[in-house]
């Protein structure tokens, strides 16, 4: 009966489309009512019993009934079950975290590329080149498998950005060129990436050395000196000495061109908040319906269908029961099994609009009950609660640091310093946090020996501390952090955990 669920969406997945129709605009009313019409379609379509279920009806909603005033959906007793009871969980919450994100449009990524510009300016360089991956698909809008479907392919084609003077206005404004394969010029303007008017190429022939043509062609005319190229982090090796042996002076990524996409805009803040808080959410619906004998892959699937049902697209989820969460990525089969005293470790993330999260929460399942004040604890559980309070107050020091010009070594040394003085400083194995974005992981990285990078104003973080002790259990807590000037930084995640019961 519990071998039914795969890790793949699978046979859940049939129940999950009927919702897809909310990605588009959750928030009328009257799609509400549909979700909610779903739901009950659902529940009536399938038969199964939620024990408390809320269902509201249009004249309900229309009568203005609250539906947080219904009981919400409590621990299911099979899978199938388990996962219509937390898909109706946070279906019911009505996704307000979703409200205020928008996808990023064509000015953005202007703006993007003027800012890349002012910054190449700074640099004293003379264009940026990126090919196809995150750094192409921030500035350009195309992911490496977006332009190669196969496999990263041997011709280049590269973007190519040039800081140019706007004589109106005074300002450093970008201009881009395609160094692209002359077969495939039709098909890079089919990709429709975001400019305004139509892309410059410069074509490249089978048999010529791509490179030369670059350095050959009106691009670099005019300027006095050797031209000055920034790769990105991501350019393949082959590329770059290409590059260079045609005479091109090569530079690898650094300071104020690596900050552009370090800085996040308005938008791409709400997006964060929207997908981090969402998947959050996502978890404490999930957890009022776990029942004992769930294993972590079925727990896995599980969150992951619930995700979807809410609009977002997981990408990664690590569900560690006790010992099982002592290797903080995991790397157990998913078999263990949920008893009333298991501590979950949940590290989950989504992407929505091109966005990612990247939270964890630590909990006891909801058949547990909280012990009164009045009567110790087990040892066991003692120890439990313990780490999580220590792992939670070392976070809360680490969120303290996440100020303007503070060190990213700082933000680590004052969660590590908590930790170490509570006696379990060699248990902290891993950085505090990292940099969020359209990856889950981007520079700046917050470790110990980061002392040379300063949080700047705009930058997004993750504060990931964690306590891990072998053949027992681990504990992490994560959250996203903005940083605001000389403010507190500013919560990505809607709220923090408070307890182990009320992740
Ligand atoms: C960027 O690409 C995605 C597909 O990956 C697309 O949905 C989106 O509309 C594009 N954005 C713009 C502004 O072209
Ligand atoms: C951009 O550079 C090209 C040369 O590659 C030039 O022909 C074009 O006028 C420039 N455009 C702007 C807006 O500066
Ligand atoms: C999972 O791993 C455990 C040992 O850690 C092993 O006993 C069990 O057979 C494995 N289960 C599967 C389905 O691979
Ligand atoms: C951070 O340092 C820069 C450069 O020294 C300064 O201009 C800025 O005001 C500082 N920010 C804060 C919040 O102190
Ligand atoms: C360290 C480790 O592998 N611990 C356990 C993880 O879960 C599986 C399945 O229950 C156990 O067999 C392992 O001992």
């Amino acid at each position: 009966m519990l071998k039914q669920l795969s890790n793949t969406p699978g046979d859940v997945e049939a129940l999950t489309p009927r919702f897809k129709r909310i990605k588009r605009n959750p928030f009328s009313i009257r799609n509400l009512a549909l979700v909610v019409a779903s739901a009950g379609l659902l529940v009536a379509g399938y038969g199964y019993t939620c024990h408390t279920k809320l269902f509201l009806t249009d004249q309900s909603l229309a009568a203005g009934e609250n539906e947080a005033t219904a009981s919400e959906h409590v621990h299911a007793s099979d899978p199938k079950a388990f996962q219509q009871c937390a898909i109706e969980n946070i279906l019911d919450t009505g996704l307000p975290f979703l409200k205020n994100a928008l996808p990023i449009e064509i000015a953005d990524f202007q703006d993007r590329r003027d800012r890349l510009a002012a910054a190449l300016v700074a640099e004293d360089v003379d264009a940026f080149v990126v090919e196809p991956g995150y750094t192409f698909k921030y500035y350009g809008n195309v992911s490496q498998p977006e332009w190669e479907v196969w496999e990263p392919e041997e011709r280049p084609f590269l973007m190519v950005v040039r800081p140019a003077w706007d004589q109106t206005t005074g300002q450093i404004r970008e201009n881009t060129t395609f160094l692209c394969p002359s077969f495939e010029a039709e098909r890079a303007r089919l990709l429709g990436m975001p400019f305004t008017e139509e892309i410059q190429i410069v074509p490249w022939e089978e048999h010529w050395n791509p490179y030369t043509t670059l350095q050959q062609s009106d691009v670099f005319m005019g300027l006095s000196r050797t031209p000055r190229l920034m790769v990105d982090e991501e350019m393949r090796d082959f590329i770059q000495r290409g590059l260079g042996s045609v005479g091109f002076d090569v530079v690898g990524l650094r300071g104020r061109v690596e900050e552009v996409r370090q800085i996040k805009s308005a938008r791409e803040v709400e997006i964060l908040r929207a997908v981090n808080t969402g998947t959050v959410e996502a978890v404490r619906q999930m957890r009022k319906c776990l029942y004992p004998g769930l294993t972590e892959s079925e727990i896995a699937t599980v969150l992951d269908n619930t995700l979807r049902a809410a609009g977002m697209d997981p990408f990664f989820d690590i569900v560690l029961f006790d010992e099982n969460a002592s290797n903080p990525h995991g790397g157990t089969n998913g078999t263990k099994v949920l008893d009333a005293e298991t501590f979950i470790l949940i590290d989950v993330g989504a992407h929505l609009y091109g966005y990612s999260s990247d939270i964890c929460r630590t909990f006891f399942p909801p058949f547990l009950e909280k012990p009164s004040r009045d009567e110790a604890p087990s040892p066991r559980l003692a120890e439990k609660l313990k780490v999580w309070d220590i792992v939670f107050d070392a976070q809360t020091q680490s969120i303290r640091q996440m100020r303007e010009n503070m060190t990213a070594a700082s933000v680590d040394l004052a969660a590590r310093e908590v930790i170490t003085t509570a006696g379990y400083g060699r248990t902290f194995t891993h950085r505090v946090g990292h940099g969020i974005g359209i990856k889950a992981h981007e520079s700046p990285y917050l470790n110990k020996g980061n002392f040379n990078t300063l949080l700047k104003t705009g930058m997004t973080f993750t504060s990931e501390p964690g306590i891990y002790l072998i053949d027992k259990f681990g504990v992490r807590h994560e959250d996203i952090l903005l940083v605001q000037g000389d403010e507190e930084p500013h919560l990505l995640t809607g709220s923090r955990a408070n307890g182990p019961w009320d992740p």
